[in-house]
């Protein structure tokens, strides 16, 4: 039997607007898995996309005087740009107005319109088109959306529901057997207590407007964005259209900032249930960006141009800072002064001196070549294991612990090796074999660590492996085995190259 794939999905986002901070860091961390399990050898599919239909895109466009369609087409257009400069390597990019995704919600919406689990009411209540999403009068605060804080619209019109109530027993079982399902271990919480208060069987058709998949047998309504949405992990992994479906499902990891956790921890959950497939692995929820304690948001005037970060710092600066600073799941507030600390430090400091220091000692007491060593061994001991460790933690998306474990005990470890070494006393003593023997070593530190921040920063990475002159591709290395010392050839010609990482400047 064939494999199953490691499947990583992103939500898709809504292009009612150009992409932000929160999509592009979401986005960022579902690559860095990609990549490390590719480094694994395991086959990936990281699928990432938009969210094009519903109310708030059709207002979008109405306010640009285009049809949805045209707004859509457009608007997709910056976010597969901010992807491809932020290396994002996905693997397939679905748009939810696509025919492949319409065909699989209608084929959905008519079964479970056949069995039972979807049925026609009416529906009386308010609603907040930012946030597409129907509220109780209990659930609003101070009368406004309880998310983002907007006017909320009191709607009355006849509707689909799905029966969500029907599979919250047997949901609340899988939540409570499998601890690891939905992450971190507030988020279930918070979801375990939602089920406990009662979940309502939800809308999944809307009349009063028209952008969205016409309900196949109804063409009076249009289906609920969110649940042709939720679909869009289906439709991508190549149901009813694909037999690679059935390696790749279900999705290992779903991630998604908190904001949308019940959508996918409780109605997708039991829309599977409904069509009898398995549900995904786990669900892993990232916190905020903030700005003075507010959650970035375009809405409350609080912007973060992911572009003019990345042509301020770099992308691999900007990639390095949203997952060093917080751990996955956490809030965190964002600063440029933050941002400018870290590059200054960890990446101009730490990693960029470790290189500018070793490659001109190696050109000026080796003759510009990895010299042969004779004793194959890792400057500390803990370096003949930790890389292990390190890949325990990727996995299991502690990814600022990592970094941490990458620069203490190599980036630093190798830097403290130079000062405790003093290779230019060595020289000066005439000491060839111990000056080999350490600039061998600092080389071969060089080498595993751009193994290592290879899902970090994809580019820096392939930028150390160029200026170490190693001639095979970085991403068609393998982990662990790549990392176990002595992977560097002798003899192999140091090119060398410019600074990674400039200290950047602050004017005082
Ligand atoms: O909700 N900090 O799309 P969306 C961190 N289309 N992440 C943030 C953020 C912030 N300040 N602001 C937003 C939707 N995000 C739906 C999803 S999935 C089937 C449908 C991130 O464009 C966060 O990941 O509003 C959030 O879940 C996502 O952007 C929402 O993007």
């Amino acid at each position: 039997m064939k494999k199953k794939t490691f499947y990583v999905t992103t939500p898709i986002y809504y292009v009612n607007d150009v992409p932000h901070i929160g999509h592009a860091y979401c986005t960022v961390i579902a690559d860095v898995i990609a990549r490390f399990k590719r480094l694994c050898k395991e086959e990936v599919f990281f699928l990432t996309g938009t969210d094009e239909h519903g109310q708030k895109v059709e207002k979008a466009a109405a306010s640009r005087n285009l049809s949805p369609q045209d707004h859509v087409d457009k608007m997709v257009v910056p976010f597969k740009e901010l992807w491809q400069r932020f290396d994002i390597s996905y693997d397939d990019f679905i748009r939810t107005t696509q025919p492949r995704h319409v065909k699989v919600v209608q084929s959905i919406f008519k079964q479970l319109y056949d069995q039972g689990d979807i049925y026609k009411g009416n529906y009386e209540g308010w609603y907040c088109v930012h946030e597409e999403t129907f509220y109780l009068e209990s659930q609003l605060a101070d009368g406004k959306c309880p998310e983002c804080g907007r006017q909320v619209e009191w709607i009355k019109e006849e509707s689909y529901y799905f029966k969500t109530s029907k599979y919250q027993e047997k949901l609340l079982k899988h939540i409570e057997d499998n601890p690891d399902f939905i992450k971190p271990e507030s988020r279930r919480n918070e979801v375990i207590s939602f089920i406990n208060s009662g979940v309502m069987d939800v809308c999944v058709s809307r009349t009063t407007f028209k952008w969205g998949i016409p309900v196949p047998f109804d063409t009076d309504h249009i289906v609920y964005v969110w649940f042709d949405a939720l679909i869009n992990y289906l439709t991508g992994a190549g149901f009813m259209q694909d037999e690679k479906f059935d390696y790749r499902w279900p999705a290992d990891i779903h991630l998604l900032g908190k904001d949308i956790i019940k959508f996918h921890a409780v109605i997708w959950p039991s829309m599977l249930y409904a069509l009898g497939i398995d549900l995904p692995e786990h669900i892993w929820t990232t916190g905020f960006w903030t700005l003075g304690k507010e959650k970035i948001s375009k809405s409350k005037g609080l912007v973060i141009n992911p572009n003019e970060l990345a042509d301020q710092f770099g992308v691999d600066a900007i990639r390095y800072f949203f997952l060093k600073e917080i751990p996955v799941g956490a809030d965190g507030e964002f600063s440029h002064e933050a941002l400018i600390k870290r590059v200054n430090s960890d990446l101009a400091n730490d990693l960029g001196n470790l290189l500018h220091r070793t490659i001109p000692m190696i050109k000026k007491y080796c003759n510009g070549r990895i010299p042969l060593c004779n004793k194959l061994e890792p400057i500390n001991e803990k370096q003949s294991k930790v890389f292990l460790e390190i890949g325990s933690l990727i996995n299991d998306l502690s990814l600022k612990t990592a970094l941490e474990t990458i620069w203490s005990d190599y980036v630093k470890a190798a830097n403290k090796y130079i000062d405790d070494s003093a290779p230019w006393n060595l020289a000066k003593a005439g000491d060839k074999e111990k000056l080999d023997l350490v600039m061998y070593n600092l080389a071969e530190c060089i080498r595993i660590i751009a193994v290592l921040i290879y899902p970090f920063m994809p580019k820096t990475a392939e930028k150390i492996w160029n200026q170490l002159g190693i001639t095979d591709k970085i991403k068609d290395q393998k982990f662990p085995d790549s990392c176990k010392w002595g992977g560097l050839k002798p003899d192999t010609e140091i090119v060398g190259g410019e600074a990674l990482f400039p200290r950047i400047e602050v004017e005082s």
